[in-house]
């Protein structure tokens, strides 16, 4: 039996290698290295630039965390703007409320969309919901010619900060956010991990420009085995609610969404962090 492994480089002295059945595609785009794989344990994947973006068996994780949070907040969230987020995981938990008017996608690459549409069906099979719309286009630029408060709710569903995810990482991009949010905005970005220096250093980066800018800016966590350390971070960031004070789980379980990940309880208890994530914040 062919021995065949995938492995990310977390750090120069720790990797993470999964067991893989088929590395069935591979190209580069304009933008970046695509690669979709099988494996046993955690079934289809892709990566970008050789770094894990989703998997069958633990996505559901990520696009929980990344939707129901803001939602569970504030209910009545009307018009969506995801950022990033090619898979479509994203979009496919947004369009399981059904009071949502208006998602827009805005992916810098199209071939991502394109190839999770043919490979990762799991993920990318809400992006035909007549409510969304696609843009293929920098998300960076987007929301800087994006109308005065014209969304509700941006979730930033990005890569890392290296590579054409970097913009999205920057003081600018968070100011251009703020302006388009309304008065009810929530924003939800990627955080990294607290865990590994680099993502720490990113982390912290991130933070300090969002603080600056939004009256409420908070931090919550979840655990997803296939990201550096398993240990992932999301901001909140709002110009109005607090997502412990303002959180409303009656009108949430309304809504009668089953989820794997995400409930009331872990609303409450992601945003309770490790003493030295707590400080690493407050140096930021
Ligand atoms: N849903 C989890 C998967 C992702 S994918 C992130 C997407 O962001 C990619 O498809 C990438 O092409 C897109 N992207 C990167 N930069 C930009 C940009 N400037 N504008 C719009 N889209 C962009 C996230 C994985 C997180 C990985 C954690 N290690």
């Amino acid at each position: 039996m062919l021995n065949l492994w995938f492995t990310e480089e977390w750090t120069p002295e720790c990797r993470f290698s999964i067991k893989i059945k088929e590395h069935f595609h591979t190209e580069k785009s304009p933008f970046q290295q695509l690669d979709f794989f099988d494996s046993y344990e955690f079934g289809k994947f892709f990566t970008l630039d050789g770094i894990m973006m989703a998997n069958e068996k633990d996505e559901f994780v990520y696009h929980d965390m990344i939707s129901h949070v803001a939602l569970a907040t504030n209910p009545n969230i009307k018009k969506v703007l995801v950022i990033g987020g090619g898979d479509g995981g994203t979009v496919r938990e947004i369009t399981r409320y059904s009071h949502i008017e208006k998602i827009d996608m805005v992916e810098i690459d199209e071939r991502v969309v394109r190839l999770c549409q043919k490979y990762l069906v799991q993920t990318s099979c809400k992006l035909e919901d007549p409510r969304v719309n696609l843009y293929f286009q920098d998300g960076l630029k987007f929301v800087e010619d994006a109308k005065e408060k014209s969304y509700d709710l941006i979730l930033v569903d990005s890569t890392d900060p290296i590579g054409p995810g970097e913009g999205l990482f920057t003081k600018k991009f968070y100011t251009n956010c703020f302006r388009a949010l309304s008065e009810d905005g929530i924003l939800i970005n990627q955080h990294e991990s607290p865990y590994f220096d680099k993502e720490a250093g990113q982390m912290k980066r991130a933070h300090k420009r969002i603080k600056d800018l939004f009256p409420i800016s908070k931090v919550y966590q979840f655990h997803i085995p296939t990201y550096p350390s398993g240990h992932w971070l999301f901001g909140f960031a709002s110009k109005k609610y607090d997502p412990i004070a303002d959180h409303k789980p009656e009108e949430w379980e309304k809504f009668g969404l089953k989820t794997k990940y995400y409930n009331s309880e872990i609303h409450k208890a992601s945003f309770a962090l490790p003493t030295f994530v707590k400080e690493m914040l407050e140096e930021s």
